[in-house]
């Protein structure tokens, strides 16, 4: 019987892309279910009762939420081309990188970054510039996080290699440049590269519009506060 391997995302989120790009890499077939997050489908609200988010993987059946924990059930469950290192060092290594994309870079260049101005922007982007440098460090001399290979938290990451570009000229400044982040700008440039990747990003013009809407959005509120 044919497996079934459905992918809910939505147009906009980075978080599905990576659960798009795992199972690209290995080569499963699946289909994408596009939700419009502000209309959610009763079977997003189903298989993701509790956060009622994207993205969902869902595997003859049974559904998988959040992406970090989803790449994990996609390694274990198709063994081809493998995301994680065998060694547990480099493995633990290599999640740690992917939680840091969520807890740390993401958080400041989006929260504090995009949809900020003033001194918390103004510290947003201190703390972003930090978030680079660590990445640029963890990066140099390699072509990947995962060394020769994209493996986990490239994957994790990837979100940068476009969205970061459309955040900064929503704001209005420049982050990462090859001055003082090459490797970050190489390996960037590798990953939007790879094969799997291809034709996978949103309209990057609706993607910029929708981040000045949630800008504007953002900041309106915080001035009636
Ligand atoms: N930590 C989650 C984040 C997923 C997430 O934030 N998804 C957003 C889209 S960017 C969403 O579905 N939001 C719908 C909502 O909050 O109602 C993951 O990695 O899967």
């Amino acid at each position: 019987m044919a497996e079934e391997v459905k992918v809910f995302r939505s147009w906009a989120s980075p978080f599905p892309l990576r659960v798009i790009w795992a199972l690209r890499l290995k080569g499963v077939k699946f289909d994408v279910i596009c939700e419009d997050l502000f209309n959610k489908s009763p079977l997003l609200l189903q298989y993701n009762p509790v956060e009622k988010k994207v993205p969902v993987l869902v595997h003859n059946g049974k559904a998988i939420c959040e992406s970090l924990v989803i790449l994990e059930y996609i390694e274990e469950t198709w063994k081809q081309s493998p995301l994680l290192p065998e060694d547990p060092y480099q493995k633990a290594n290599a999640r740690f990188w992917a939680k840091f994309s969520d807890d740390k870079v993401f958080q400041s260049m989006k929260w504090d970054v995009l949809l900020k101005e003033g001194k918390e922007q103004e510290e947003g982007i201190l703390a972003s510039l930090q978030n680079l440098r660590y990445l640029e460090e963890e990066l140099r001399g390699k072509k990947f996080f995962g060394g020769e290979a994209i493996g986990l938290a490239d994957l994790a990451l990837g979100w940068l290699a476009y969205y970061i570009n459309i955040f900064e000229e929503v704001v209005g400044l420049k982050l990462v440049d090859q001055g003082r982040f090459p490797s970050l700008v190489a390996w960037m440039q590798e990953f939007a590269n790879a094969p799997f990747v291809h034709g996978s990003w949103p309209d990057r013009d609706k993607l910029a519009e929708k981040f000045v809407a949630m800008r504007e959005a953002s900041l309106g509120k915080e001035t009636h506060k």
